[in-house]
């Protein structure tokens, strides 16, 4: 019997991603690098800083930049983001999102958010579901990103439960990887590409019952 939820952001509550690429996209052509949706696929779930190196080498630029540069890059691009973030609203949330917490709190099943994202509480204040959240973690305490399971671990703590009691919600590879590292059961959103080793695939949550997944 599981005893909580823990959710991705980007691509499983919400679509942030197509803000994501918009603010990188300008910001590679400010630098001579393009990135196009296709590469963008490799960013999803990865840091911010991550997402920045990933970019430069892409464009052959890895070692055009001082880490200080590269801080500011990286703030000036996340400032363009919170920008594009200014008009979420909940209707923003992804099909079947409202619906599922709201069933999970009714039944008190604990909910947490492992999201590589710094502007996670943000983006759930805007989407108006902080409160039903029991547990955000915060990236900025992690010593490794996902594919590390650190985050889901994490978020297992803040509901006071076991990894192996939760079932985790993921879009990319990498989040997959690291909820099936710490034993967790994982329900891979897809969106296009494959997501290998899931137990458990849907295209939206709409299509899950919650009641069978507890029983997981
Ligand atoms: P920020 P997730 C991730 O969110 C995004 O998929 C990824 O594209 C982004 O770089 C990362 O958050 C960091 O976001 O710049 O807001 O701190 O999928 O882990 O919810
Ligand atoms: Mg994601």
């Amino acid at each position: 019997m599981k005893k909580g939820f823990i959710f991705d952001l980007d691509g499983v509550i919400t679509d942030t991603a197509k803000y994501h690429f918009i603010a990188w996209r300008d910001l590679g052509a400010e630098i001579g690098v393009a990135v196009d949706l296709k590469f963008n696929e490799q960013l999803k779930g990865i840091s911010r800083m991550d997402s920045l190196d990933r970019i430069l080498a892409h464009g052959g630029k890895e070692n055009d930049f001082t880490m200080d540069q590269k801080e500011a890059l990286a703030a000036k691009k996340n400032t363009h983001y919170v920008e594009l973030l200014q008009s979420l609203t909940p209707q923003d949330l992804l099909p079947g999102v409202k619906e599922f917490l709201d069933a999970a709190n009714a039944k008190q099943i604990p909910c947490a958010i492992a999201s590589a994202s710094k502007n996670a509480p943000f983006i759930l204040e805007k989407l108006g579901v902080k409160d039903q959240f029991a547990g955000i973690v915060d990236p900025a305490t992690l010593h490794k990103g996902k594919p590390d399971p650190e985050i889901f671990v994490k978020a297992a703590e803040l509901l006071n439960i076991k990894p192996e009691e939760a079932v985790g919600f993921e879009d990319a590879q990498a989040g997959i990887d690291g909820i099936k590292a710490c034993g967790m059961y994982a329900v891979g959103v897809l969106s296009g590409e494959p997501l290998h080793g899931a137990d458990l695939t849907c295209h939206e949550l709409t299509e899950l019952n919650i009641d069978e997944l507890l029983q997981k």
